[in-house]
């Protein structure tokens, strides 16, 4: 395959790329815009890797109002809806919801996936439904799941069983919930047990953690401390942290040495934390979005998550991970140019430092062919457009092709 014209984020001239095998076999600069024979002619737009979308609930997508719709807007009716909806989950149900998000996350870019998948079920049936999909769907995306205990691992019957059924069946990461535990000492021996579970099967930790308005809530240090200290590192995530929203700045401060020397990553969901926070607030209202631009100021990994696509948390969400970036670009202040300039970076390279795939992905001769291709030439034009998706490439194989929407009529108001 090759492919013309194309723009690569933060270079100044065009590239022709050649593919051999599913591979980037050759990457040139070229002069000038090329009309010659090839497969894609990109047009002067911008090619980067696949986005990665690392954090979202596959067994819960599109169940939004089942049975009952979550009036109060709150984490924990979200948690009692779902509850009531598990109770009815079958094989089919879950694979059939997860083919059409998949659907809709590849329409817009998306190549990478790790989902948390609940295993506070007796019957584990999602996780069931959703482990034999990860070959069924590697054709077009890679999958990563999370054993992901949604009613706590000490406060739920069986808890540690479960998960660890979880593992065998297939999981690939060991989740955890520490601030829905019923006390803090099960949150934290909670951290002890995942962390000790993943050091001896070999496993990747992603864990809720402190999704909760509580500046009490302080399982990160808990988290991190483990991380720092059993060498996990870096294969450790903690996913949303929106207590640190609450956190007063001078424990912010001394607890920033601690997350920097653990290594581990963060993922944020934007969207999602700012509508399930605040809500035992008044005015001023908390925006409850854990604190992206310090981290990253700090050279911390954050990637960014859209968590849920119309589910008993959140009911809107349509797979596009730019309007994550938009919104997170607003509600953190990452309002400028230098923040612009490296927006991608958010849902691309952070997120697959997050996934542990970074060996396998990014616009390199050797690794494999994946790519899209936006409607912009460079981050701060995709970002200023939301530029669509025009093309998703996966191994040489084309998974998506878009036109541009046409406007076929406009009045004129200038002519530039
Ligand atoms: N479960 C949870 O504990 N938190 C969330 N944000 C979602 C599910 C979507
Ligand atoms: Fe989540």
């Amino acid at each position: 395959m090759k492919i013309i014209n194309a723009r690569l984020r933060h270079q100044p001239s065009l590239f022709t790329l050649e593919c051999e095998e599913g591979r980037f076999s050759q990457i040139t600069a070229q002069d000038t815009t090329l009309n010659s024979p090839c497969d894609i002619d990109a047009k002067g737009q911008l090619l980067c890797a696949p986005f990665v979308e690392p954090h979202i609930h596959l067994d819960a997508v599109l169940t939004a109002g089942e049975p009952r719709w979550n009036n109060s807007g709150t984490l924990f009716e979200g948690i009692e809806c779902w509850a009531l909806r598990k109770e009815s989950l079958t094989i089919d149900d879950v694979q059939q919801r997860v083919y059409r998000a998949v659907q809709l996350l590849i329409g817009q870019g998306v190549q990478h996936i790790r989902t948390h998948v609940d295993v506070t079920d007796p019957q584990l049936t999602a996780l069931k439904a959703i482990v034999p999909l990860k070959s069924v769907l590697a054709p077009y995306i890679d999958l990563q799941i999370v054993a992901f205990p949604q009613e706590g691992i000490l406060s739920f019957p069986n808890g540690k069983a479960l998960m660890q059924q979880a593992l065998e069946i297939g999981a690939d990461v060991v989740g955890g919930i520490p601030h829905f535990e019923f006390t803090r000492e099960y949150g934290v021996e909670s951290m002890r047990w995942v962390m000790e579970l993943a050091q001896t099967q070999g496993k990747l930790v992603d864990v809720h953690c402190d999704e909760i308005d509580d500046g009490n809530s302080r399982f990160l240090e808990v988290l991190a401390t483990a991380a720092l200290e059993t060498g996990m590192g870096d294969r450790v995530t903690a996913s949303h942290t929106v207590a640190m929203h609450s956190y007063n700045n001078a424990y912010c401060s001394k607890l920033f040495r601690l997350l920097k020397m653990s290594g581990i990553n963060f993922v944020s969901c934007p969207t999602e934390n700012t509508h399930l926070q605040g809500r035992f607030d008044s005015f001023p209202k908390r925006r409850g979005i854990t604190r992206v631009k310090e981290l990253r100021d700090a050279g911390m990994n954050v990637a960014l998550a859209q968590d849920s696509i119309q589910d008993p948390w959140y009911s809107l969400g349509n797979g596009k991970l730019l309007r994550q970036v938009d919104f997170a670009l607003h509600a953190c202040h990452m309002m400028g140019y230098d923040d612009f300039k490296t927006a991608l970076d958010f849902i691309t390279d952070n997120g697959a430092k997050v996934m542990h795939m970074a060996d396998r992905y990014g616009i390199e001769v050797g690794k494999p062919a994946n790519f899209i291709i936006l409607d912009g030439i460079d981050d701060v034009s995709v970002i200023q457009k939301q530029g669509d998706v025009l093309w998703s490439v996966r191994e040489e194989k084309v998974l998506l092709e878009r036109q541009p929407a046409m406007i076929k009529q406009q009045v004129t108001l200038a002519t530039i």
